[in-house]
């Protein structure tokens, strides 16, 4: 019997409808035969973080997040998840550069992968603001494995900023 498993994916969106191809997207996961949960949070707008710092100049963001179950092997969800952004007209022409869609896994289980093609926990989500917020309303008692608690790594960097 396969396992089903709890994971944590985050949602980007800064080109185009970026509403409505996130709901959009959370539509085509929720009807997956092999996604048997799908929770989402709202959506927050935050401002680009591009390969130079945050830009006010590039197209503000949409991210969100949402918890699944699922009997998916990761490879299979990070395919599906693939398949998802090229229907929504995603084009890669540079890293961090804008999208009209992006979807990552930020946790599978308590899993650790290391993949040519995949890192999970997701390498930057401890210090991302638009992951862990819509995480943590998610989720009052979330833990980001191998970081801690999402709420405290929230207060971190909330301390940071100010
Ligand atoms: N990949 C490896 N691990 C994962 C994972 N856990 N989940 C691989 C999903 N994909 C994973 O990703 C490149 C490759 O990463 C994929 O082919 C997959 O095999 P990509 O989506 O093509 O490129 P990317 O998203 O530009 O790169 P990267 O490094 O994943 O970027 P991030 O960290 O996702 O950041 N600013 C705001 N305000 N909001 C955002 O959502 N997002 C990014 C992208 C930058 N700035 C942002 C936001
Ligand atoms: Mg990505």
């Amino acid at each position: 019997m396969k396992q089903v498993v709890a994971a944590v994916l985050a949602f980007g969106s800064n080109l185009g409808d970026r509403e409505a191809t996130i709901l959009g997207s959370h539509r085509m996961l929720a009807e997956h035969p092999e996604i048997f949960s799908f929770e989402a949070s709202s959506l927050y707008e935050s401002v680009a973080l591009t390969e130079s710092g945050p830009s006010p100049e590039t197209p503000a963001y949409l991210n969100g997040v949402a918890t699944i179950s699922t009997a998916l092997e990761p490879e299979a969800l990070l395919d599906f998840i693939n398949g998802i952004e090229s229907h929504y007209g995603r084009v890669r022409a540079e890293r961090w550069g804008s999208r009209t869609l992006d979807i990552d896994i930020i946790t599978y289980g308590g899993r650790v992968i290391h993949t040519e093609r995949l890192t999970v926990p997701h390498p930057r989500a401890f210090e991302r603001d638009f992951v862990l917020r819509p995480w943590l309303d998610l989720d009052p008692g979330a833990v980001l494995p191998g970081r801690g608690r999402v709420s405290q790594l929230l207060n971190d960097l909330d301390k940071t900023a100010s």
